[in-house]
């Protein structure tokens, strides 16, 4: 059987050329074109193809050599086909510094990849300054960070062919070259991460692309305990974690005057207590935001997931986060725009002794509109509480004061009211949100607006 010797051909004038991954090993099968070994200049790194098919009988480089035009690659013995005649030769010998891949999954507008020429120190701080592998993969690729990644041709294939985004990739070869291992150990991480964290942040997880934060071994600086964390717990943090990843939040901050809303309250207790019932500001709260969602119908949407299209809510469900001794569960309180203050305490009541209990039924936490956190009984004068998507923006409260504030001739005492109302920004613009609070600051300061 015919024999033939592979040599590097020319590679562009460039001489003592060091290869720095050899792809074949002895008994291999080849086929024409495939990728023998890979080289790499100060400037570029380029495949080298075999020319023909056949069996590697000897490799005469090993990585760290360098090479010229017409060193020895390898010794083949060529395969015959059908007619005994050595398979012509197929590919031509020049090195493949270009690749024709399928365009990034991203864009199907980006053109192919455009040769892998580029400054190797300058990959070097790409990849090692790029995120150790955490996200999946991979949810949006950065094409600039792709291209400039420090990897082979046969590598950027791979990685191509997984989705993966190199940029991301931590590259443990030498100057932080991209290997297929890395690639591999890569989708391994993200795929773990997912799984670790269930179905619940993939989405936010895969699309962000965020660092973990490196494990650290709390108790070589002392005592530590693990105590793990409640049921609720780990539902609701991957719940907040997207939430918080996928909406642009914004926060606008505003008080009422409610000098005259807590005469009212004290004057109903009597009444209330009768009725075993407790009326907190909360119940206001509650009245005053159902009438400013239906007077700004936009706070009262979701977005539909293509994001094209709001859909607006005819009815109005408020969901109000209670504290738990097992975590933050967040009850809803349906049509409270059909419910008085009175009718709304008492739900309240119910809903939040259900939740303390551990007794909420899934039911009763769905279908809300808008969600509304006080930590008025507690203190603070102002938070910015995360939207519980798929709503578009939660009210949060903060403990009323008494303050002097200035009527044009004099300061009077009046207990005023702090509001923070985070929104999504890619429904609700500021101006609108500002006018809510302005609505609600209105409503609640003379709540016979609430009748208008
Ligand atoms: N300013 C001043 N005082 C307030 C107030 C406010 N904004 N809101 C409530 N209070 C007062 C109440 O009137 C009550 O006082 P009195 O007993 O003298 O009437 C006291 O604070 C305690 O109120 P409460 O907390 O029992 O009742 P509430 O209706 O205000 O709240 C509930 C009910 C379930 C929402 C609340 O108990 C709770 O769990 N809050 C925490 C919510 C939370 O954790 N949010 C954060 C989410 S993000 O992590």
């Amino acid at each position: 059987m015919a024999e033939q010797q592979i040599k590097v051909p020319d590679i562009g004038g460039f001489d003592a050329v060091e290869v720095i991954e050899v792809l074949i090993s002895p008994g291999d099968r080849i086929e024409p074109e495939q990728s023998l070994i890979t080289l790499e200049s100060d400037k570029a790194s380029m495949e080298v193809p075999s020319e023909v098919a056949g069996e590697v009988q000897q490799v005469h480089v090993s990585v760290g050599d360098t090479v010229s035009e017409g060193a020895p690659i390898a010794t083949v013995t060529l395969v015959t086909e059908g007619n005994g005649q050595p398979q012509p030769e197929k590919a031509d010998a020049e090195p493949r510094a270009e690749e024709s891949e399928p365009p990034l999954p991203s864009s199907a507008s980006e053109p192919p990849e455009q040769g892998m020429a580029r400054d190797a120190v300058d990959d070097a701080a790409a990849v090692s300054a790029a995120p150790p592998a955490a996200s999946a993969a991979d949810g949006a690729i950065d094409r600039d960070g792709h291209r400039a990644a420090h990897a082979s041709p046969s590598v950027r294939r791979y990685a191509r062919s997984l989705g993966v985004d190199l940029s991301r990739v931590q590259g443990s070869g030498r100057k932080g070259r991209i290997r297929s291992e890395d690639v591999e150990a890569h989708v391994k991480q993200a795929m773990q991460g997912q799984a670790a964290a269930g179905a619940g942040p993939a989405v936010a997880e895969s699309g962000a692309g965020i660092p973990p934060i490196p494990e650290q071994d709390f108790s070589r600086f002392g005592e530590v305990e693990r105590v793990p964390l409640t049921r609720i717990q780990r539902l609701s943090g991957p719940h907040l974690h997207r939430s918080w990843l996928n909406v642009p939040h914004v926060t606008q901050f505003d008080e009422a005057d409610i000098t005259e809303l807590e005469a009212f309250r004290q004057s109903l207790k009597k009444e209330a207590e009768a009725r075993g019932v407790k009326v907190t500001p909360l119940a206001f709260l509650v009245r005053a935001a159902a009438s400013a969602l239906a007077t700004f119908p936009r706070f009262n949407a979701s977005l539909s997931a293509d994001g094209q299209e709001l859909i607006i809510k005819h009815y109005c469900h408020i969901g109000v986060a209670v504290d738990t001794p097992e975590g933050l569960v967040v009850p809803v309180l349906r049509d409270a725009d059909r419910k008085g203050v009175m009718e709304i305490a008492e739900a309240l009541g119910t809903l939040s002794a259900k939740a303390r209990e551990g007794k909420l039924a899934p039911a009763d936490m769905q279908g809300g509109c808008f969600s509304i956190s006080s930590l008025g009984g507690i203190g603070g004068t102002a938070f910015t509480p995360i939207v519980n998507a798929p709503e578009v923006a939660i009210l949060g409260v903060s403990k009323s004061q008494t303050r002097p504030v200035w009527d044009g001739e004099s300061f009077q005492p009046r207990l005023m009211l702090p509001l923070s109302l985070s929104y999504d920004h890619r429904v609700i613009d500021g101006a609108m949100a500002a006018r809510f609070t302005a609505y609600l600051s209105q409503v609640l300061g003379d709540l016979r607006r609430l009748v208008l």
